[in-house]
């Protein structure tokens, strides 16, 4: 069978090159020119491990190419999309990437093509998707080609493992829909595969997600409570996660990626009514970055150094720890909260560019340190060392990155007691 896949980027791309690998024929669709160009000389436009080596294997074998003209995906078997699907500025889905897929897939399928949507979308979209296609080239779903959605569950960093490994749910607008979506994922899938309809599977990816940010939710509230009682969270959270029943989140500065910040939203997008307590995680999380700033603020006020005068340096700016990912990334929204009120905000992210080259140079002759991300690296920095570049030494932790707070430092931590 010949597949094309539609959207290469962090899933697609993936999906594309395990595809290839397992043996069919994949061309990639990609409307921006300079990515198909790089993919096509073997060059991958994202970091993951291991995908250099496997995208070379693809292309070497001719198995796999990519495009950004229609008239290569044409008559395909199965159809892949693979398009993001962000959020607006008023928080409700943005499906127009989607859609603008979906069209293209509609003027470019034959009849008993199977398409696939691997995108995270609202409940009853591929449902929506099949009228579409409908609409378009007069094919009838379930008579004429056969539709499903695949969510993908992988975790940035992880990709090649999760891919073969995790189980995988597909959900087909009808039962041959599925059970053709399962032939072909069994190809490089070594998880459990279960078939269902399309609207359950839709929901339980984003209660997936939604679970995970409700969690969070839930864990950075229970530091914003230790604070009022001058408790330890982590000490408590420890304590409490010797219970067989109770396994509670990490509490930190915030919530961000592709996945988490938006998928609630998806969630609730296509009801009739919102119960509330999804929605409320989220403001939680979405306050956190301010809750730092308000321990910034209350540390500057402990050293008598107004906030104008300030020279903050923020440590990562990725959205997870080992990662150079800043989608949604909690750290960006805090620099955005402070960068007016103090004097200046220098960066230092050693996977990121554009931030300073070190963290001793980023550290010279500034007041506060603020950590935004939990990398590995940050983890057995000497402190007192590092304090002594510092004009004064300021230590806010926001992922409980440092274990012992140095003690010439004034230290503020994400549930560390009072501030
Ligand atoms: N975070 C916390 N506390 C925690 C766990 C995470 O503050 O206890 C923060 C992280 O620092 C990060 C954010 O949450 O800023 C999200 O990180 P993550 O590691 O939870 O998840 P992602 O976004 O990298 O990947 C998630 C995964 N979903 C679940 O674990 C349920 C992944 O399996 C999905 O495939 C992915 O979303 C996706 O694409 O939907």
């Amino acid at each position: 069978a010949e597949i094309a896949v539609i959207g290469l980027g962090y899933i697609g791309l993936p999906t594309a090159i395990m595809f290839a690998n397992a043996g069919f024929n994949v061309i990639g669709y990609e409307i921006r020119d300079e990515v198909v160009k790089k993919l096509n000389s073997g060059n991958s436009h994202i970091v993951e491990p291991d995908i250099d080596e496997l995208l070379h294997r693809a292309i070497k074998s001719g198995r796999l190419r990519a495009t950004s003209d229609k008239n290569d995906i044409r008559e395909k078997d199965v159809y892949l999309i693979c398009v993001q699907t962000p959020l607006k500025d008023d928080k409700t889905p943005d499906l127009s990437y989607l859609e603008n897929a979906v069209r293209t897939v509609a003027e470019t399928m034959k009849r008993g093509s199977l398409v696939i949507i691997e995108s995270t979308i609202p409940p009853m979209t591929t449902i929506r998707m099949a009228k579409l296609i409908e609409e378009v080239n007069g094919l009838k779903a379930g008579e004429d080609f056969y539709m499903a959605h695949a969510p993908e569950r992988v975790m940035p960093g992880r990709i090649f493992k999760e891919l073969v490994y995790n189980s995988r749910i597909l959900g087909g607008i009808d039962e041959e829909s599925a059970e053709l979506a399962e032939i072909l994922y069994r190809s490089f899938v070594k998880g459990q595969i279960f078939k269902t309809n399309s609207t359950t599977s839709e929901m339980v990816k984003l209660m997936e997600n939604t679970f995970r940010d409700v969690n969070i939710a839930l864990a950075n509230e229970f530091a914003l409570l230790a604070h009022q009682y001058g408790v330890d969270i982590f000490k408590a959270i420890e304590l409490a996660n010797t219970h067989p029943r109770v396994k509670i989140h990490t509490p930190g500065i915030g919530v961000g990626g592709h996945c988490l910040p938006k998928d609630p939203y998806l969630l609730l997008s296509s009801a009739k009514e919102d119960f509330g307590l999804v929605k409320k995680a989220r403001e939680i999380n979405e306050d956190m970055p301010l809750f730092v700033k308000d321990l910034l603020v209350s540390a500057l006020k402990t050293i008598n150094l107004p906030p104008e005068d300030a020279i903050v340096t923020v440590l990562g700016l990725a959205y997870k720890g080992d990662s150079d990912d800043t989608r949604n990334s909690p750290a960006l929204f805090f620099i955005e909260e402070i960068k007016e009120e103090v004097k200046d905000v220098r960066t230092y992210d050693p996977y990121v560019k554009g931030t300073h080259e070190t963290l001793e140079e980023a550290l010279r002759g500034s007041d506060v340190a603020v950590i935004a991300t939990d990398h590995s690296l940050f983890k057995n920095l000497n402190w007192e060392e590092l304090g002594k570049l510092m004009r004064n030494r300021v230590l806010i932790d926001g992922r409980h990155v440092v274990q012992t707070p140095p003690k010439s430092f004034v230290f503020k931590g994400i549930g560390r007691g009072e501030y």
